[in-house]
This record gives C-alpha cells, structure tokens and sequence, in this order.
C-alpha cells in the first residue's frame, strides 16, 4: 500500500483515482427524501439518503430523517452517518439515537463554518446547560465538557420524558476540520480515533455511532472510511489486502457521495498507513495508540490557560505513532 500511495503521488493520480471511484459508484433510489413533506428536513438538495438503508425513525408520525446505516459486515462495523441536524429536525435525531440505542454522537464540524450555520445548535453548551426537545420528548443536559485543543469531548444526559429513563451519551466533537478539507495531520486525526474506540461507543455492545458533519458524507465518509480500514488491516493475516478504494466503495453501496475530494482520499490513505504501524509494527497495537494518545495530554497540558496562543505543533514529524 505504501508503495501504491507513492506511486499515485508521484504520478499526480489522486483527481483521477477520485472520479474513478464516483464513477463506479452505485446508484440507488431515493424517493423518501423527496417526498414535498421531507423537504425541510434536508440540508442540502443534493445529498440524500437511500431508501435500502435509511434509519427510520420508529416512534414518529413522520419516519423521515436524513442519515444513513452504513455496514461493513467483516469489520463488524455499523456507523449511523448523518447530516448535521437542522433547527426543525434535532428532536427527531435525539429520537434517532434514543431508538438506535447509540453510545455516542462523532461530530467533525463546526456549527458556523465560512461565516454560515452548518449545523444546528443541538446540544447544550455550557451556557445554556439543558435543552428541551418537545416535539419527540427528549431533555438533554450537558455533564461535562474536556477542551482538548482540537477536539471537545462531552457527556451529555439524554433523558426520555416519556418514560423517564436516562442514558449518557458522549459527544466526541472534532473542531479542526474544513469542509471539503482534512485534519492537520494522520497523528491528531488518529489520536482523535483512538479516544472514540477507547469509549467503546463504536463496539458491538451499543447501537451504531452516529457520526455527521454538514452533509454528512465527506468528513463522515473520510472518518469511518478510516476507522473501518484500519479493523480489516488488524483482521486479516495479510494486511496488504485491505483495498481501500474498494472498501469505500463498498461504504458508497450506503450513502452517497461517501469522501468529497482527492485530498480526502489522499488523507485517508495517509491515515490508513500512519495507524497501520501500530497494527503490523513490532510494538504491540494498544501500547502504539496509547503512546499516541498521549501527545493530546501533553498538549493540553503545555498550553497556558491564558489567552491560546497559536496552537502548539501535534504534528507526527519526528515522533513515533
Ligand atoms: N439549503 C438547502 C439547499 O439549498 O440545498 C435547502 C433545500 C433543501 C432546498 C432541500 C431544496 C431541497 O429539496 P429539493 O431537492 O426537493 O428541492
Ligand atoms: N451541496 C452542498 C455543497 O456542495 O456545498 C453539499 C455538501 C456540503 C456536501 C458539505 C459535502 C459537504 O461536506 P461534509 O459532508 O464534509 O459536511
Ligand atoms: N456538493 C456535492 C456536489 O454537488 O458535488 C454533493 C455530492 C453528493 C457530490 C453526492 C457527489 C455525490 O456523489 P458522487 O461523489 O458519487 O458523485
């Protein structure tokens, strides 16, 4: 794979390899999401979810939502890709994660980016403290907040006024990341992954993540991509034969348009080798990714509370993964 990715740099192939892969991606109907009734509970008129694999909601006059069960049956992996809710469907995406039963919510945008909303406010902040969702009936309450320079985690409290139960649900927000960009680098992208593996949100004992950005597919489709290839590299006794192209479109086969630019693609390679070395290296995976995890600590702990300067360098360039 290395080689590959040496021989597309080289030959400056990324644009190419990109529409090679849109143009064998399948394409599927999706009739729901243009129903006149769902039109205000899409964000974008050209991003829609497939009718095979739209989550529906069940608890609901309307079932329509805008996000998508996507599947990788050998990685045993299922992630809820979904667009950044919008002011009239956030109650409708708390039910999503109430009914889905998910662990925990990966948001890789900002809620205004190039001066617009790209996402609706949908969880309290520190401020506000607990919002009231009384379309769908949920209260959720914001328990704690940890800044960690390019990513906030928090623990929210999803209450179900129905029935009156609770549950915790984490909030892995990525701050750093452009549309229609890449992270400042495979180490901080990676350092991120292994904080949401090490919650255990995207295991098998929960529902699905649900992991969104505006659109919810080209951050989306780059982060679970990722997450998705680095499994397949740690399952197989031949790590080489994990196709990165193909694995994603086989994630297409769910959502469309699943990674937005050559350069996404390009990071995604990157990514997949960078964390490939804590896989197939001579350390063992987990003292690799925790090595890792520990640059963010160092981070947050080296920058002065006083006004952040620009951010210290977690660039990977001349230190172990
Ligand atoms: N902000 C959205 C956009 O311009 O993409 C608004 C919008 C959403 C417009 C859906 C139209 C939509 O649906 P249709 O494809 O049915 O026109
Ligand atoms: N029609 C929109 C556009 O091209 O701007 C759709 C869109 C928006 C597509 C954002 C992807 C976007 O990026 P992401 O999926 O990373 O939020
Ligand atoms: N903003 C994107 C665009 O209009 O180019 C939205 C988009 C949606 C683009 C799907 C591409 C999509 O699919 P594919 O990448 O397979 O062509």
């Amino acid at each position: 794979m290395d080689q590959q990715f040496e021989d597309i740099d080289s030959s400056g192939q990324w644009q190419n390899l990109y529409n090679e892969i849109r143009n064998q991606a399948s394409e599927y109907s999706y009739k729901m999401a243009k129903l006149p009734e769902n039109r205000n509970r899409n964000r974008y008129r050209d991003v829609s979810p497939y009718d095979h694999s739209r989550v529906k909601l069940e608890n609901s006059e309307n079932d329509y939502i805008n996000a998508s069960l996507v599947m990788v049956e050998e990685a045993q992996r299922t992630y809820i890709l979904s667009q950044g809710p919008l002011r009239n469907t956030c109650g409708h995406f708390w039910l999503m994660i109430w009914e889905q039963n998910s662990k925990a919510v990966i948001m890789l945008n900002r809620v205004i980016e190039k001066g617009s909303e790209k996402c609706a406010q949908y969880w309290p902040t520190a401020e506000e403290h607990q919002l009231c969702y009384t379309d769908t009936g949920f209260v959720v309450t914001l328990v704690k907040e940890e800044d960690k320079s390019y990513y906030i985690i928090r623990v929210l409290e999803l209450r179900n006024t129905e029935t009156g139960r609770t549950r915790e649900i984490y909030h892995f927000h990525y701050t750093t990341w452009p549309d229609f960009g890449v992270p400042e680098s495979p180490a901080s992208f990676l350092n991120f992954l292994v904080k949401v593996r090490e919650s255990g949100s995207l295991g098998a004992e929960y529902g699905p993540a649900v992991v969104h950005c505006s659109a919810g597919i080209g951050r989306s489709g780059t982060f679970s991509l990722v997450d998705t290839c680095l499994i397949l590299m740690d399952k197989r006794k031949d790590p080489s034969s994990v196709d990165i192209q193909r694995v994603l479109l086989d994630m297409r086969e769910y959502r469309m348009g699943l990674i937005q630019t050559p350069d996404q693609l390009r990071f995604s390679y990157r990514a997949v080798l960078e964390g490939a070395k804590c896989i197939v290296g001579d350390c063992s995976a987990q003292s690799q990714w925790r090595e890792l995890s520990r640059q963010d600590r160092e981070t947050v702990c080296e920058s002065p509370p006083a006004p952040p300067p620009s951010r210290p360098s977690d660039k990977p360039n001349g230190q172990p993964l």
